[in-house]
């Protein structure tokens, strides 16, 4: 039995443009990604997504600007744990991306996303999002570099896919 946590992971887009982070500290040190974090208890997951948005680059969103594109899942060759990752993305939000404890924003273009230092998995999931469609992932890892499997697929609609999802 896998033990599910809970994870946000956000985007924001600007014409030809996308926000990324540089994580500073934490699980995924000295990678680009978006911006996000566990749910806490008292909120819900697009709460959380804009809630950690704010606490790590200073921008702000409303959680009805906010969709949800994608569903990605993470697990560890020898861990007990499946990440249950829910991105979303938006071009709605206020303020200037700036660096707090946790992360260093910088606007990238999509055509040159630093590949290199993310993580390997976005590599695979990143076009999907650039050209704006609805995806699941599920990587399984060897440590935190060699992906031993994946699967990806493209949605219809995530309302269909959480509909229909076991739990
Ligand atoms: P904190 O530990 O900072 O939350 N995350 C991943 N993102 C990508 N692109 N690839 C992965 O491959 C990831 N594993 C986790 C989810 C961790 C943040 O990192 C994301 C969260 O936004 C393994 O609270």
């Amino acid at each position: 039995m896998l033990l599910k946590k809970l994870y946000t992971l956000v985007f924001i887009r600007a014409e030809d443009q996308i926000l990324l982070g540089y994580k500073k500290r934490g699980f995924g040190m000295n990678k680009w990604n978006g911006f996000g974090g566990k749910v806490e208890a008292n909120e819900t997951i697009i709460e959380a997504a804009a809630r950690e948005l704010k606490e790590e680059c200073c921008v702000d969103v409303k959680t009805s600007d906010l969709k949800n594109i994608a569903h990605l899942e993470f697990t560890f060759e020898g861990e007990p744990t499946l990440m249950d990752v829910r991105v979303f993305s938006t071009n709605i939000f206020e303020g200037t991306p700036k660096e707090t404890e946790e992360m260093l924003p910088k606007w990238f273009s999509i055509d040159n996303v630093p590949f290199n230092d993310m993580w390997p998995d976005d590599k695979i999931w990143f076009p999907y999002m650039l050209s704006n469609k609805l995806f699941f992932g599920h990587f399984h890892y060897e440590g935190f570099d060699k992906i031993l499997n994946y699967k990806i697929e493209e949605l219809e609609s995530m309302e269909t896919f959480y509909a229909n999802r076991k739990s």
